[in-house]
C-alpha cells in the first residue's frame, strides 16, 4: 500500500533521477522545459533525484526561478540519499567520518594529498578533496577548476587515465578499509563505503511500497556512479545520454498513452 501521502497520484510508480548529465548538463543549471515537464509528471507518478553531490549544489543546479528544491521533488537524495528529504522534510543523514574514524580517515587524506603533489598533469587548481557528509570527493585537477577547465581535464583523462590509474592505487595501499570508488563526473570520484552508493536510496523508500520504481540516469555502465541502482532488480533502468534524451523518453512513458 502506498502512503496517502501520495494518493493524489494516479500512478503508484517512483521514478527516480540522476542529477549531472540526466536532469542537467554537467554542473550546469537545468533547463526551464525539464522543470516544467517534472512538474508535470509529479502530477501522475511521484518523483525524486539522486544526486552524488551535496544538497547545497544540487540545489544550484535544479533551483530553477529561486524554487526550493527539496519541495519540487517528493524525494530529494544528495550524496546518494545520505542526505535525504521526503515531502520536504529531512530524514535522518549518515556520517562518512563516523563510519570509518577519524584515525584512518586522517591516513587516507594525507595519501591522497601525497599522490596530488606528486602528480604530472597539465594544469592543478584548488580543492583537491572535498570532504563530505557521507563520503569524500577526490579530483587531480582540483574542484575549483573552470567549465572550459574541467572540459580539457575530462578530454586529457580519457586519454591517459589519471584517475583510475590513482584508484588502483587506493585500492591497493588501503585495501582493508571497506571502500568503494566511483568515478562519476568529469574531473573527480567519489569514496564512500560498500553498499553507500545510489542504491542506498533505494533503502530509503522499501517500505513505500510502490509498485514500480524507475531510474534515469548517464553513467549506468560498469564503474560509472549510476551502475549499480540501474542495474538493481528493484528498478526498472533507463539509460540515457543527456537531458534531452531523459525529456523524450519521459513523455514516451508517461505523456503519450
Ligand atoms: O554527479 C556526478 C558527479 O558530479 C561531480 O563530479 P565532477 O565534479 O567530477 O564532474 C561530483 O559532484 C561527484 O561527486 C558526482 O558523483
Amino acid at each position: 500500500m502506498v502512503s496517502s501521502d501520495f494518493s493524489d497520484r494516479p500512478l503508484k510508480t517512483l521514478v527516480l533521477f540522476d542529477v549531472d548529465g540526466t536532469l542537467s548538463p554537467a554542473r550546469r543549471v537545468a533547463s526551464a522545459e525539464m522543470i516544467e515537464l517534472l512538474r508535470e509528471l509529479r502530477k501522475k507518478v511521484v518523483i525524486g533525484f539522486v544526486g552524488g553531490s551535496d544538497l547545497v549544489k544540487i540545489s544550484e543546479q535544479l533551483a530553477v526561478g529561486g524554487a526550493n528544491v527539496v519541495e519540487e521533488f517528493d524525494f530529494a537524495f544528495a550524496e546518494n540519499g545520505l542526505t535525504a528529504y521526503r515531502l520536504g522534510k529531512p530524514l535522518e543523514s549518515q556520517s562518512f567520518i563516523r563510519h570509518i574514524g577519524e584515525d584512518r580517515y586522517k591516513k587516507l587524506v594525507s595519501f591522497i594529498l601525497h599522490y596530488v603533489a606528486d602528480l604530472d598533469i597539465p594544469i592543478k587548481r584548488g580543492t583537491f578533496v572535498e570532504f563530505r557528509n557521507g563520503m569524500i570527493n577526490v579530483s587531480p585537477i582540483g574542484r575549483n577548476a573552470t567549465i572550459q577547465e574541467r572540459n580539457e581535464y575530462e578530454a586529457y583523462d580519457k586519454i591517459h587515465g589519471i584517475r583510475a590509474t590513482f584508484v588502483n592505487a587506493l585500492k591497493e595501499q588501503f585495501p582493508d578499509y571497506g571502500l568503494t570508488y566511483s568515478i562519476g563526473g568529469q574531473i573527480s570520484f567519489d569514496v564512500f563505503p560498500h553498499g553507500w552508493d545510489k542504491t542506498y536510496a533505494l533503502t530509503r523508500v522499501e517500505h513505500e511500497g510502490f509498485e514500480s520504481i524507475h531510474f534515469f540516469g548517464d553513467k549506468t555502465y560498469k564503474g560509472g556512479n549510476d551502475y549499480e541502482i540501474f542495474t538493481d532488480p528493484r528498478t526498472i533502468g533507463h539509460s540515457v545520454s543527456n537531458p534531452e534524451d531523459t525529456m523524450r523518453i519521459l513523455k514516451e512513458l508517461f505523456f503519450d498513452q
